[in-house]
Parts: structure tokens; sequence; C-alpha cells
């Protein structure tokens, strides 16, 4: 017999953004959904990408427990749909990931219990004792309310063993989201495209100033996953929903070359007919250590693409970044990339350290001389948690509203441009490379690059119009204090005269 109902819920940010145009759930509820059932819970995961989700759906299933995933950018929508569940159900609500763990206070005003860190044995712990009553204090990882006051039980370990058994059963809508002449013909639901989430591991040994890795598992450490599990869960996913396209959301994939190497080969072995595509975030470096071999095995495993976490062309903003790589890298890793018919995937955290704007157009000419295929610009962000906060939390400029944390919306005043300047050549330097490029592309391809990337990037750059124009409020503020002053080079921030001022 099952025990208790537990359902889980995502829901989607207002604002348009490139991840929007993912049909994917998060990976945390992804695990977390997986390791309740694995209990012997009855768990239900209701996710936006799968159809909006709505209160009456929640209710519907009456659950004893409601669990939230959220990250800072959807954290509004995920506060107004708890609110109206407390309205109408005394079941606990819980809150986990990304934004519960680096700015727990920011809901605290509608969870019940808080979840920091990774949740894979807490929340185990959590409702055990929400069943039994057994002692919320030895639970690390949580907050829970006491006398009027919020209680937090510190960090939890890491995770080593993350070897959970993914059931794609428990997600409402996968089952038919290959269904339909578009999902099968352009693996597009809803204006999505379709692709499903895998780890194969966890944490990343580098320090990058700005990386939040660190701030999210609470602790250092890097630790794989069993080949094998991760392969099984690749078929359950593909035989239960039709999906063959993954992206393995690790924070640096094939660290360990020998592991990267094993899982090619187990991966090519095991799979006939269909074969599953990958996706990965990786580094420009780590194709130093790996052999051509090694990349002909990646390819034919199934890698269309690699996302590389390129940051600036500016080498004195990489060094500012501890990024621990120099450009000639990038240049490096594209082309034999390139040569093995592996797409790269530039993503770029612009304005951040000595970049001037030259920097982030710059990017256009240095993607085609590399004849990369993608770049993704995101405005350097800063992060509480990270390094980066601890040395420039000064740089954050005050009272952005949550939704605006997407990634694509300035949120921090520049060293060597204005912010606005910042927020449109971000916009314009995608737009300069993908017009020209697209219009280059056979027909399927076309309408899958233009429709998902040129025109979202418009409509992106559009939902930001109000940001914009506080931007620019902001900084004629700054300019007027002196705190900006114009150079012979571009705009240059005083960050003294900033400190003193704040
Ligand atoms: C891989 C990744 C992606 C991938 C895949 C995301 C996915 N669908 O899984 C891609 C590239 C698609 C992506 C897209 C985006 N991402 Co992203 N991404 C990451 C990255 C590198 C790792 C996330 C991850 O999978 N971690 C591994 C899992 C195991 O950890 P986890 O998700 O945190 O889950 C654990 C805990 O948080 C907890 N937990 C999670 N949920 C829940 C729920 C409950 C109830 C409980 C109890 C516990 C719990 O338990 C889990 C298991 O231990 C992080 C950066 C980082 N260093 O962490 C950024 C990060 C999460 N992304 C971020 C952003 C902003 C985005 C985008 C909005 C960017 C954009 N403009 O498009 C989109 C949003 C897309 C979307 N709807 O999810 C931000 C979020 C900022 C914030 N604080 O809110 C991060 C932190 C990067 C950053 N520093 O800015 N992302
Ligand atoms: S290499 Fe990537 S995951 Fe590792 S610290 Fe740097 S940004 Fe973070």
């Amino acid at each position: 017999m099952r025990l208790e109902k537990i359902v889980l819920v995502e829901l989607d940010s207002d604002l348009p953004s490139l991840g929007k145009l993912l049909a994917m759930p998060r990976y945390g509820i992804t695990a977390i959904g997986s390791i309740l059932d694995e209990a012997g819970y009855d768990v239900k995961v209701l996710c936006d990408v799968y159809g909006k989700v709505s209160i009456e759906e929640i209710l519907s299933e009456n659950p004893d427990y409601i669990l939230f995933n959220g990250i800072k950018t959807s954290i509004d929508r995920v506060r107004a749909m708890a609110n109206e569940v407390r309205a109408k159900t005394d079941s606990p609500i819980i809150i986990g990931g990304e934004e519960a763990t680096t700015s727990p206070e920011n809901v605290q005003d509608f969870a019940d219990y808080v979840v920091l860190h990774e949740g894979d044995k807490t929340i185990l712990d959590l409702i055990k004792a929400l069943k039994s009553g057994g002692e919320f204090s030895k639970i690390k990882g949580i907050m829970y309310k006491k006398s009027g006051g919020w209680v937090y039980t510190g960090k939890p370990e890491r995770i080593e063993e993350i070897n959970h058994h993914l059931n794609p059963e428990i997600f409402r809508g996968l089952k038919d989201i290959k269904k339909g002449f578009l999902a099968k013909w352009l693996n597009i639901s809803g204006l999505r495209l379709i692709s499903f989430p895998i780890q194969t591991s966890r944490g990343c040994p580098y320090e990058c100033s700005f990386c939040s890795k660190d701030a999210q598992f609470g602790k250092k450490g890097y630790f794989e996953r069993d080949i094998g599990d991760v392969i099984e869960d690749i078929d359950r996913v593909m035989e239960y929903s039709g999906i063959t396209e993954f992206a393995i959301v690790d924070n640096l994939f094939g660290y360990s070359k020998e592991y990267a190497k094993e899982f090619f080969e187990r991966v090519i072995a095991y799979f006939e007919k269909p074969k599953p595509r990958f996706s990965a975030l990786m580094r420009a470096d780590q194709f130093k250590g790996f052999s051509d071999e090694n990349i002909s095995l990646m390819k034919k495993a199934g890698f269309k693409s690699v996302n590389l976490g390129m940051e600036s062309i500016n080498q004195k903003t990489l060094d500012q970044y501890d990024k621990g790589e120099v450009v000639g890298d990038y240049d490096a890793a594209v082309k034999r990339l390139d040569a093995h018919d592996i797409a790269v995937l530039g993503s770029f955290a612009v304005g951040g350290g000595e970049d001037r704007l030259a920097d982030v157009y710059g990017i256009v000419n240095f993607a085609r001389r590399l004849k990369m295929r993608q770049i993704h610009l995101y405005p350097f962000s800063i992060t509480p948690g990270t390094k980066e906060y601890k040395e420039h939390k000064h740089l954050v400029i005050p009272s952005i509203p949550d939704k605006y944390w997407n990634g694509h919306a300035v949120t921090i005043f520049p060293k060597k441009m204005l912010p606005s300047e910042l927020q449109e050549t971000t916009f314009n330097t995608m737009w300069n490379f993908y017009r020209s490029y697209h219009l280059s592309l056979p027909l399927k391809t076309l309408i899958h690059k233009f429709l998902f990337y040129t025109i979202a990037i418009r409509r992106i750059e559009k939902s930001l119009t109000s940001h914009l124009d506080f931007l620019k409020t902001k900084e004629a503020e700054l300019i007027e204090k002196g705190i900006y002053q114009r150079s012979s080079e571009g705009w240059e921030l005083d960050e003294g005269k900033l400190i003193n001022s704040s």
C-alpha cells in the first residue's frame, strides 16, 4: 500500500526567458519526486511545462503535503498559488530549491517548512517527522517555525550517493508529450522544445567567482553517478514518453575524462534505435584532455551540442572571474568540436569585471570567426553566497523585483558601461548574430532556430521595457552624483563613491 499523497508543483515565471523555450522540468523536482516515490509515497508532480497547473488540480489530488520548488524569477507565482492553497487546505506547504536556499527569508511568508540545499535526504526526514511527531531540530537543512520565529538547523552533509531511480510516471502530462504532429516532426510541445533533464554528477572542482554551486549545495564536493543507473533512467524515460532529447544538467559534465569515455561507450553499446541525443554544460579547457577518439565517441553517443561557459572575450574579465581559462582555449575547443560536428553553444556572462561595450558586441565577430552555431548572452549577475557577492555586493542594483532575476535583466552596476547600455547591447548582440546566421539555414532548422531564438530574443527584450526605464532612472541618479563619469573609452563607475553613497 502506498503511503501519504504528496503533490509537487513547479511553476513557470511570468516573463519569457530562453529557459522557457524548453518543455522540461527542473532536475531538482525530478529527483525529489523520484526519491519520495521510491520511498513508497503516492507522488504526483504537476509542472507548468506539461500543462498549466491550477489550484483546482492541486486540491483534487487531496494531498497530505504540498511541495513547491522555485527559482527567484518564478517565486511571485509560487507565493500567489501557495497562498491560495493555504486558504483552502491545512496540508503543510514545503518549499525547496534555489530561491529557498539562497533567500529563505523570501519564502517564509507562505511556507510552513523550508528545505535548503540538497533535499534528497532532508525531505524524507522532514516528512517522517511531520507524520510521527519527530524532532525537527535534528534534521539538518531545514527551517521551521518555533515560538513565533524561524529556526534554522544548519547545513546538511553533501549527498554522496546520487543514484536514485528516476520515475517518469510521477509526472502528469509526460506520457503524451510526444503525441501530435508538431511533437513528432519538430520535437515541439506548446511551442517549446521537448527535452528531459538527466544528471551524471553533482558539483564541480573549479571555483569561478560568480558560481552559485557551493551556495546551492551548502558544502564543496563533487560526486559522480553510477553510469548503469544513468542509462537505466534514460531508457525508462524514452520508453515511457518517447522523448529522445536529454539535457545533462551537471554543473560540469565529464570532469573525469575516463568517466566520460565510459559513459559514451556504454551509451553507444546500450541504445540501438531510437538513440538518445544529449546536450551538456562543459568547460573549453576540458577538451585539452579529450583525445580525438574521445570526441568522436562523444558524437557517436549522441552529443549534438555542448554548452561552453565562455563568459567573456576579455582576458582580464576572465581572470577576475577566476575562470582559470584563456580565450585561446575557446578557439581550440570550438574548432575540435566543430570538426566532429558537435555544435557549440557559447554562454557569455557579459558586462562584469573589466568588460567594455566593445567586448560585448565583439562576441558576434568572435562567434562568426569560429563558426559557432549558438550564443547566449546573459548580463553578468551576482548571487548571494558567491565569492563575487562577498567582494562586489555593492554593485548589485537595489530594489529589483524578483521576476527580473531571470538571467536576462541587468541587475548590477557595470564598471565600464552604463546599466542601460549593457541591457541594450546584450540583446542587440544576440539579434545581430542570429538574424544573419539563421536565414542561411535549411528550412526545418530555420523554423526551429528562427522561432526559438530570433523571435524569442525580441520577445524577451520587449518584456524588459519597463526594467530598461528603471535602469535609466537609476543611472541618471548616479551620473548626477558623479558616480558614473565619462572617459575617452566610455562610462566608468567610481566604486569608492558608490560604496560611500550607499
Ligand atoms: C543546469 C542548469 C540549467 C539547465 C537545466 C535546468 C533544469 N531544467 O534542470 C538550463 C540550461 C536549461 C537552465 C535554464 C535556466 N536557468 Co539554470 N541552472 C542550472 C544549474 C547550472 C544547475 C541546476 C541543477 O540542475 N542542479 C542540480 C540539482 C540536483 O540541484 P537543484 O536543482 O538545486 O535541486 C536540489 C535542491 O535545490 C533541492 N530542491 C530542488 N527543488 C526542490 C523542491 C523541493 C520541494 C525540495 C524539498 C527540495 C528541492 O533538492 C534537489 C536535489 O538535491 C544552476 C546553477 C548552479 N550552479 O546550481 C543554474 C540556475 C539554477 N539557473 C538559473 C536560471 C536563472 C535559469 C534560467 C531562468 C536562465 C534563462 N534565462 O533561461 C533558466 C530557467 C529554466 C527553467 N525553467 O528551469 C539560476 C537561478 C537563480 C535563482 N537563484 O533563482 C541558477 C542558480 C544559475 C545562477 N546562478 O544564476 N539552467
Ligand atoms: S566551471 Fe562552471 S560549474 Fe565549475 S565553478 Fe566554474 S561556473 Fe561553476
